[in-house]
């Protein structure tokens, strides 16, 4: 049984009570399924799904996507008892369903993991629309700001990332770690050079080819912590820019996250 401080607890059922189950569950349910094209193939008898405009307009993605975030909401309710609440439906899910366990986690897409140079594309994106998702958000993004956010998160939400920056002082609460300025002066830095990938999208292995090699030998820094950044990013980049970073947007970017840190991966041995 997993056990939740007060806190956490205010955090869940805050914003829970705060959440539009219908608008919110349809919308996940149709991100799920435009960001990682591969969960569709669960869902073949809710006919159309063929591009993202007809994923959100599908009514049987609309009415299952509020069912899952209802069923979700029994977790928010009975919070020392998940297990005991899900066993059913996990059984529903594994025996009649064959869902693969993966399809709950978050998740780099396999295509992205195995991209060569340039961007795969996305369902039904050329790549001159990809490109255009890509650098036309990131015209917009305050590299400074986004960048020590991200930091500020992943060292937050991830509390063991913190290793790596025993030199940064105080990382002691969530309010110290925010107004920390060499988190924030290193969260700048790192976003900066994320913007070498945006400058080089057909080119991002060997553009981080250096950076992958200091990383492995001299920092010592798990690849799976540059995943983990990644989605903090797409989280960051949700919060400020909300209905403009559409569900093909979204999936343009996550490619973009899981090929930045395929590359920055890429040196280790
Ligand atoms: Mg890394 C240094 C980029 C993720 C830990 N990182 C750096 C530097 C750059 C960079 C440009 C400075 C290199 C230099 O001084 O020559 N980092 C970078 C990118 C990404 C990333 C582009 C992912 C998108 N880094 C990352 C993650 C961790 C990490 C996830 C650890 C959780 N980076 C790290 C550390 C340093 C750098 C410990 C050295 C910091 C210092 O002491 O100055």
């Amino acid at each position: 049984m997993k056990n939740w401080t007060a806190e956490e607890r205010h955090y869940i059922t805050a914003t829970w009570d705060k959440l539009n189950v219908e608008e919110i569950g349809s919308e996940s349910l149709a991100r799920l399924l435009i960001v990682y094209p591969w969960t569709q193939k669960f869902f073949e008898d809710f006919g159309n799904l063929s591009t993202s405009s007809a994923i959100l307009h599908n009514t049987r993605v609309h009415d299952h996507g509020k069912k899952v975030l209802n069923s979700f909401g029994s977790a928010v309710k009975n919070m020392d008892h998940i297990k005991e609440s899900f066993a059913e439906l996990s059984k529903l899910h594994c025996d009649r369903l064959h869902v693969d366990p993966e399809n709950f986690k978050l998740q780099v897409p396999p295509s992205a993991a195995s991209a060569k140079d340039p961007l795969l594309l996305t369902m039904g994106h050329g790549p001159a629309e990809e490109k255009q998702l890509i650098t036309g958000l990131w015209g917009k993004v305050n590299v400074a700001e986004c960048g020590g956010e991200a930091l500020a998160r992943l060292l937050i939400v991830y509390p063991w990332t913190q290793r790596f920056f025993s030199s940064f002082g105080n990382l002691s609460s969530p309010t110290a770690i925010v107004g920390n300025p060499k988190v924030r002066e290193h969260g700048k830095k790192v976003l900066t050079s994320f913007g070498d990938a945006v400058k080089n999208l057909d080119n991002i292995k060997a553009t981080y080819a250096k950076l992958s090699e200091l990383h492995c030998d001299r920092l010592h820094v798990d690849p799976e912590n540059f995943r983990l950044l990644g989605d903090i990013l797409i989280i960051i980049l949700a919060a400020h820019f909300g209905k403009e970073f559409t569900p093909a947007c979204q999936a343009t970017w996550q490619k973009l996250v899981g090929v930045v840190a395929h590359a920055l991966g890429h040196q280790y041995h």
